[in-house]
């Protein structure tokens, strides 16, 4: 429903928010006590933190802004403010242990059922019109179900044993390497109801012809480079990049480990298993993606680029790369059921209108564009959201990973980290100029 307004939104909203749930419940409930109140990482929060966060937000959002009794009392929240206290510290906080944690969930989410009876599905008011603010909650607890993935990737002894994943579809032939993009304009950003601000207004752009990689850069395309020496090389660096691969003395991409005898393996959660050369590369920070790149004799695209491929050259601007239908399993490795990206060729029927793969699931692409605000930006509903990241801090990742929800991914979705973070499930396809 491109543009339109969500008439009926209502059982949109609870179907999403339920889903977000039972996938947060799902990736939890087998978990130890310890291993829901440890820090995993100092670049993440323990697990409990983000579970009782998404309750604070759903109560925050869903029961007190929209004049629903409060569960709690506002001065709670600052436990679970995320910008009040850094990832690393938040193990110390007076966390609600992991049981009241879920039972607090389990409340919050009682009451906006409730709640969500009394509201009007008509209102113009903007946090309700076309359930907005359903839509933010259930993206919300998604994002963080992400995260979770994510921190559960990074734990170790024991490592997270992967809850049986659904099987991925067998990849076809691979045929084609770049795709041509004609120039022309290019809509960026959203008009659906359940846009985040950052995507707002949607404007458009020109764009030169450029060519698009059909697929995203695999670990064996990845490999090519590392077994060329490609990290010993300052040549293909950002010097910032240089410097965090000598810091942080990286060799290869996160989670690869080097056997010698060019044999490498891969720890994927608690599997351990051979380099799978046909996968998207994952766990590479934006300085990787860019150094590869460039020893590529390529680049990497912009966000505009990015966004001209997946709406399609023939300027209607679809939803989603294939269309305006929402993402089924046929279009794309999403949802985190997989638990990893899949062979790329795998979702002929994600294929875009100009025919590059695998545009959204599987991996975040890092783009080579800042997280700044299209002009006439307005911050909704809070500045924390977004307008406090932009600058020249954060790079755009676009398409959305296999640990990424159906209802958090979309053409203009934006999403943003620093430059140097790995454990997040990016990888990054190519671009270079048509001359
Ligand atoms: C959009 C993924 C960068 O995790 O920091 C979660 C999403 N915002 N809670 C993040 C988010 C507030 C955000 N990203
Ligand atoms: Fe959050």
């Amino acid at each position: 429903e491109e543009g339109g307004a969500h008439p009926r939104w209502k059982s949109r909203a609870w179907t999403e928010l339920e889903t977000a749930r039972a996938r947060v419940l799902a990736m939890l409930g087998g978990l130890p006590e310890d291993a829901l109140r440890r820090q995993h990482s100092p670049l993440m929060s323990p697990l409990v933190w983000d579970v009782a966060h998404v309750a604070n937000y759903e109560e925050q959002w869903l029961l007190r802004a929209l004049g629903a009794p409060a569960i709690t009392d506002p001065a709670f929240d600052a436990i679970y403010d995320a910008f009040r206290h850094p990832r690393s510290t938040r193990a110390e906080l007076p966390l609600l242990p992991p049981e009241a944690a879920f039972a607090y969930a389990r409340r919050v989410r009682e009451a906006v059922r409730e709640h969500l009876h009394r509201l009007p599905e008509d209102s113009t008011a903007p946090l309700l019109a076309g359930g907005y603010v359903f839509g933010m909650v259930a993206q919300h607890e998604q994002q963080h179900a992400e995260t979770l993935a994510a921190t559960l990737q990074l734990m170790t002894s024991p490592a997270y044993h992967v809850p049986s994943a659904r099987p991925r579809p067998r990849p076809g032939a691979v045929p084609q390497a770049e795709v041509f993009i004609p120039g022309g304009e290019v809509r960026l950003g959203s008009t659906s109801p359940w846009a985040y601000d950052n995507e707002r207004p949607a404007f458009s752009q020109h764009v030169a012809p450029f060519l698009m990689d059909a697929h995203p850069v695999t670990n064996g395309d990845y490999l090519v480079f590392v077994e060329a020496g490609g990290y010993e090389d300052p040549r293909w660096w950002h010097p910032k990049g240089w410097e965090v691969v000598q810091a942080e003395g990286l060799k290869s991409p996160g989670f690869w480990l080097p056997q010698g005898n060019h044999t490498w393996l891969r720890r994927r959660f608690d599997q351990v298993e051979p380099l799978p050369k046909d996968e998207p590369v994952q766990h590479v920070c934006w300085y990787e993606a860019d150094a590869y790149a460039r020893w590529a004799g390529k680049r990497l695209p912009t966000e505009a680029e990015w966004e001209k491929a997946a709406r399609g050259s023939d300027g209607r601007p679809r939803e989603y790369p294939w269309g305006d239908t929402p993402p089924t399993r046929a279009h794309g490795n999403l949802d985190g059921g997989t638990w990893g990206p899949a062979p790329v060729g795998s979702y002929p029927q994600g294929v875009s209108q100009d025919g590059v793969w695998g545009l959204l699931g599987d991996v975040w692409e890092w783009t080579a564009s800042d997280f700044r605000p299209y002009a006439g930006f307005n911050a909704f509903p809070y500045p924390e959201y977004s307008e406090v990241f932009f600058g020249e801090s954060y790079k755009v990742l676009r398409g959305g990973a296999w640990a990424s929800a159906p209802v958090a991914v979309r053409n203009g979705f934006r999403n943003w980290d620093f430059p140097n973070r790995r454990q997040i499930f990016a990888g990054f396809r190519c671009a270079r100029n048509a001359r």
